[in-house]
């Protein structure tokens, strides 16, 4: 078998038309559109080329679209005094802190320090827990692609067993949230396979959806996988330069050989990637609409 690829740029850029004439649908009644403040702290190359994608994407789409950029050596208390001028903004209804940060700033610190109204991220722990007790307001941009391009790439989510590999805030933790609660595009059940896991393989060789956000290329190999599995992709890995000079990507799986075993699968780049911005998108209209009382 060879898979069918979902390409996420395709899916990306419908839904970003679907946003589109929402925007333009509601700049005419309400004479205002949705603003997303991105603050990007030093000059990490994967940060920037992910950052200058959701600013130009949210220009591209209409918004009030603001690239904060820090220098590296901006300290914690400067941040956070960022954070809240742009909390207290009503012409803003995003605020973005792109991850990682310096070792000299406390993450966490900053996370809770957004308005969890304005967090589109999801990464506040209020809204973490509204995701965890299925009521939430922001589900976080790459678990949320995730599913739209399981449901859209017509994967079987419902009674599936899906095996999540990695455990982090941003994508294992919300993802294991999502799918296992009830609802559309939902409704699996969910194993979480990471570092402390005995024996990775005996878990993904059972998955119908595996999602792999190791952080590490060539983590899922084809014998780690199931004859006619969904595969989802997450990592994004620099691995060497094009002969244009620009990044050569790679995912965490071995896309390659996984393909031939696959049922569908996604690529790296142009498959979360893109979703990720797209949803973060999606999180800002929803947080400009809820402004709005809509
Ligand atoms: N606060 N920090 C915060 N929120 C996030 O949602 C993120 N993440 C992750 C890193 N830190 C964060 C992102 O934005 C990862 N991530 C992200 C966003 C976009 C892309 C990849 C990761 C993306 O657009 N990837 C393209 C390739 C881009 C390139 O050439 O560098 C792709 O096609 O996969």
């Amino acid at each position: 078998m060879s898979a069918k690829v979902i390409s996420g740029k395709e899916v990306a850029q419908q839904i970003r038309s679907e946003i589109k004439v929402e925007v333009d649908q509601l700049k005419e009644k309400h004479n205002a559109v949705p603003g997303l403040v991105t603050i990007l702290v030093g000059e990490n190359p994967a940060s920037v080329s992910y950052v200058t994608g959701k600013t130009n994407t949210a220009k591209e789409l209409g918004y009030n679209s603001i690239q904060d950029t820090q220098s590296e050596d901006i300290t914690e208390e400067q941040l956070l005094a960022l954070v809240d001028k742009y909390n207290k903004d009503d012409s803003i209804h995003g605020v973005l802190v792109q991850l990682p940060l310096p070792k000299h700033i406390d993450s966490s610190k900053v996370l809770n320090a957004i308005d969890p109204d304005k967090d589109v991220d999801g990464f506040h722990p209020v809204n973490v827990g509204r995701l965890v007790v299925g009521e939430a307001l922001f589900k976080p941009c790459t678990p949320a692609g995730i599913q739209e391009l399981l449901v859209r790439g017509g994967a079987q989510v419902s009674g599936a067993e899906v095996v999540v590999v990695g455990r982090s805030n941003i994508v294992g933790k919300p993802i294991t949230n999502m799918l296992f609660q009830k609802g559309e595009g939902a409704n699996a059940t969910v194993t979480v396979v990471h570092t402390g896991t005995k024996d990775m393989s005996a878990h993904t060789k059972r998955a119908d959806i595996l999602i792999v956000a190791a952080g590490k290329p060539k983590a899922i190999t084809a014998d780690m996988v199931k004859e006619g599995a969904a595969v989802i992709d997450v990592g994004v890995n620099r691995v060497g330069t094009t002969p244009e000079g620009k990044a050569k990507l790679n995912g965490d799986v071995d896309y390659e050989n996984v393909k031939e075993k696959a049922s569908l699968i996604t690529p790296v780049p142009g498959g979360v990637g893109p979703m990720t911005i797209t949803m973060l998108m999606k999180n800002t209209l929803v947080s400009y609409k809820n402004s709005l009382g809509l």
